[in-house]
């Protein structure tokens, strides 16, 4: 008996040990390997913004020029009205998530009262030289809960010694100084216009930089960073190393939108690297998603004449699906007007996109519904296709390892008409997709309605209004196990 028992306990023992083991293992085959290079968290919050707004504002509101040369007297400076809470209050409204502001543009002239130069709001009329645009925008901003960013021109027209080493000097003050008085900043734009002809203390002339070695770039993100910790910064330029610039200012991403790209490759001078900054490239060795900065109107500063040229609520909207519809965030400048608001035009424009996209994306029709596919990782319920209609970014679905193709069918339930189908890669695991298609069951068969290259973070494919009961997504080629998201049908 006692025989039996120890027997029937060692065997309980290893029976149970050889579970676990077992188990354990099968969790690790299902655990998807991230596909390098993967974005940072602070990427991933930034890619999940999808709108953020740029606002343009200086003295060139006052001179209608577009480029100061810096020889601006600050006694210019002189909004009737200005209110950053009527900025940010429509921007919130329309569904932005976070506001950049030109604290200083190539003329120079600082929206925040800089100790280190005279050549700022201190010196305006303005709030009698007590005003201080940085601070009221960046209080409007936390009270609404929107991010703040900072965009602080390298050039310098305005500086007698822009060009020399105490100009860098000069200008890491002044990012300490925004940095430490406004932050926490999400996201900085370091502005690829360098050197040319300026005012420069009163020698009007024209200065060339070496853009590779003047700014000595590494040292002052490195500055930024220990100034800012957490949350991380991110650092746009045309080549990151946060973000990179899409390459046009045209509100176009690339069709083909990889988020990652060689930063070595993105020099200036070469070549076709407009079209490789819109595209980015599959293999590249770091992932810096690409920005799409457009103006609501034809200057990125304000100009009264172009009141009547501001984008429409239909060309907003087109702008979207080419931006945000592309797997990009979308940064859209709204220049206030001379009062130190935002115009009647750029609002009314704002609003009637805004309800353009909630026309268009407010009823998912896949939303819930069951999802089949070929076939999913592990035949494990966590990896099912019904976790592309959850509305939830956090479960996919997923297929084994070396399994780079499948589809994924939706049943409607009935008849609709679908004009976009929206699908979204779980980015955190890396960029995978290469090659997809949609189709729509008609007359008893499968028919393709739309085609396409990489999804990324979010891809919305606009579709000639299909009547349809039921959706198949073929992902045909991806560098790895295609790990979708979620998929939506409008
Ligand atoms: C460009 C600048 O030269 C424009 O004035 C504007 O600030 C745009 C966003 O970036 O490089
Ligand atoms: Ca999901």
């Amino acid at each position: 008996m006692k025989y039996y028992l120890s027997c029937f306990a060692v065997s309980t023992i290893l029976y149970f040990t050889a579970c676990t083991s077992e188990s354990s293992t099968d969790q690790q085959n299902l655990m998807i390997a991230p596909l390098e290079p993967v974005p940072s968290q602070a990427q991933v919050d930034w890619h999940q913004m999808e709108l953020n707004a740029i606002i343009h504002f200086t003295t060139n509101n006052f001179t209608d020029k577009e480029w100061g040369y810096g020889d601006e007297s600050p006694e210019i400076f002189n909004p009737t009205d200005f209110d950053a809470e009527q900025w940010v209050s429509i921007l919130k409204e329309v569904g932005f998530q976070g506001v950049i502001l030109t604290c200083k543009h190539h003329d120079g002239f600082c929206l925040w009262p800089s100790e280190y130069t005279d050549h700022s709001v201190e010196q305006s009329p303005w709030r009698n030289g007590e005003g201080d645009v940085v601070g009221a925008l960046e209080e409007a901003c936390r009270k609404h809960g929107l991010e703040f960013g900072v965009y602080l021109s390298p050039w310098d027209r305005n500086r007698e010694d822009y060009g020399q080493p105490s100009y860098i000097t000069y200008y890491r003050n002044q990012l300490e100084e925004l940095f430490t008085n406004y932050g926490p900043v999400f996201e900085m734009w370091f502005d690829g216009a360098n050197g040319g002809d300026g005012y420069y203390g009163g020698a009007r002339e024209t200065r060339q930089i070496d853009r590779q070695t003047y700014y000595d770039w590494p040292a002052t993100l490195d500055l930024v960073r220990e100034l800012q910790p957490e949350p991380e910064v991110l650092f746009f330029s045309d080549a990151g190393p946060g973000v990179r610039w899409v390459g046009n200012e045209r509100g176009i991403a690339g069709e083909t939108n990889w988020n990652t790209i060689t930063a070595d490759t993105l020099f200036a001078g070469k070549s076709g690297i407009n079209d490789l900054l819109a595209t980015g490239s599959p293999d590249g060795t770091s992932w810096i998603p690409a920005e799409v900065d457009v103006s609501i109107r034809p200057g990125w500063f304000y100009h009264a004449d172009e009141d009547s040229l501001v984008k429409t609520p239909e060309q907003l909207f087109d702008i979207y699906l080419s931006s945000v519809g592309r797997g990009s965030t979308l940064l859209l400048n709204i220049p206030p007007d001379r009062r130190g608001l935002l115009q009647e035009n750029d609002v009314a424009s704002l609003r009637g996109w805004r309800k353009l996209l909630d026309e268009a994306f407010a009823n998912n029709l896949a939303k819930g519904v069951t999802a089949t596919a070929d076939s999913h990782r592990g035949e494990n319920a966590e990896f099912t296709a019904t976790n592309v209609t959850d509305n939830d970014f956090e479960t996919y679905w997923a297929t084994d390892d070396g399994v780079t193709s499948g589809n994924i069918e939706m049943d409607l339930g009935q008849e609709q008409t679908v004009q976009y189908v929206m699908l979204q890669e779980y980015i955190p695991l890396g960029q995978r997709v290469s090659k997809f298609s949609v189709e729509a069951w008609q007359n008893d068969e499968w028919q393709t309605i739309a085609q396409a290259t990489t999804i990324g973070y979010k891809r919305i494919l606009p579709i000639d209004s299909v009547r349809t009961s039921k959706i198949r997504v073929n992902i045909e080629e991806a560098q790895a196990c295609p790990v979708i998201s979620e998929v939506k049908v409008f």
